[in-house]
């Protein structure tokens, strides 16, 4: 016990890359960690353990890891009793009922799952989904290529992540309907962690990852505008706060500057253009404090 905060992070996978990149992103200086499962970071205190994602939960639970980033998916397939503290905005995907692509076997909607058998690596999501609905299918649980269960007779239906549909495409299996979004969350055994000095450090990086966040939704957005034009133009600005003006050496101009939501960009150009704004810039913003 060195009193470092623990976070357990994916170990090779589709989330190590984008949980190292936020950690970076919140000033956190932790080096290429290649094979070794344990690199503490050299300017905080924190311990990074690498596992598989499945196991992550369940280290969560057990206290080997204060803390965890993990699919949303394996949080709640595991039925850890472990609290979701910050969504991550990455590892997005969607856990879907799939069929094969041939005439007479489509599944247009839930009621066509009745009496059916549905190959699954999550029989926990699907069995509370099937319930909820009042269905009765068979499950089958795989733990891996669960696409090619169809082809091999084992199951009528798979019940699988999906993210660009490649996988489903060349499997030659269709998408139904999707029965769970999920995307990458910040776990921990519970809201607060009892060690007070590791608590702080649990807030304090939850601090620093809110900001990150924050400032990856927005955009700085920079323009001139006629100052007979001002009004329409901060009418039109779906700014997070009041815009700043700031005077230009051109007396008949203003220069205008706004955290906007980084969405909302191009459906707003055409208006500013036509109400007079020049110069337009959208620039990203690294950090955001509140
Ligand atoms: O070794 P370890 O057990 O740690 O890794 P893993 O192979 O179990 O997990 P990994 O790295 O594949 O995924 C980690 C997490 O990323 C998952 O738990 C999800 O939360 C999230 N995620 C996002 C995905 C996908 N997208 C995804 N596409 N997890 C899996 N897939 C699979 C999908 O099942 C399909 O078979 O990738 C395949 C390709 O998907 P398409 O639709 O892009 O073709
Ligand atoms: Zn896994």
């Amino acid at each position: 016990m060195n009193g470092n905060l623990k976070i357990a992070l994916q170990k090779k996978g589709r989330l190590t890359d984008k949980s190292l990149e936020l950690l970076r992103l919140c000033g956190l200086d932790i080096e290429n960690y290649s094979e070794r499962l344990v690199v503490t970071a050299r300017n905080f205190p924190l311990e990074i353990l690498f596992l598989r994602d499945d196991d992550i939960p369940e280290y969560v639970k057990d206290g080997v890891a204060d803390i965890g980033i993990v699919g949303e998916n394996v949080v709640i397939e595991k039925q850890f009793p472990i609290v979701t503290l910050q969504k991550m905005g990455f590892g997005r995907c969607s856990l879907v009922i799939a069929y094969p692509d041939i005439p007479g076997k489509a599944v247009a909607s839930p009621v066509d799952l009745n009496n059916k058998t549905i190959a699954t690596s999550y029989p926990v999501i699907l069995k509370k989904y099937l319930e909820e609905n009042k269905l009765e299918a068979k499950i089958i649980e795989l733990s891996g290529s669960v696409e090619i269960a169809p082809s091999l007779g084992v199951a009528d239906l798979i019940c699988d992540i999906v993210s660009t549909g490649n996988t489903l495409m060349m499997n030659k299996l269709k998408k139904s309907f999707k029965i769970f979004d999920s995307e990458a969350v910040l776990v921990s055994a519970s809201s607060a962690l009892k060690d007070k000095k590791k608590n702080d450090l649990l807030n304090e990086l939850l601090k620093r990852i809110r900001s990150v966040l924050r400032a990856r939704s927005s955009k700085y957005l920079m323009m001139n505008a006629p100052k007979n034009s001002l009004d329409a133009i901060t009418k039109i600005i779906p700014a997070l706060k009041s815009p700043t003006v700031l005077p230009l050496a051109d007396e008949n101009l203003v220069a205008v500057h706004a955290v906007i939501p980084a969405d909302q960009f191009w459906n707003i150009i055409d208006d500013l253009k036509s109400a007079g704004a020049s110069g337009i810039l959208l620039l990203p913003i690294e950090n955001m404090i509140e």
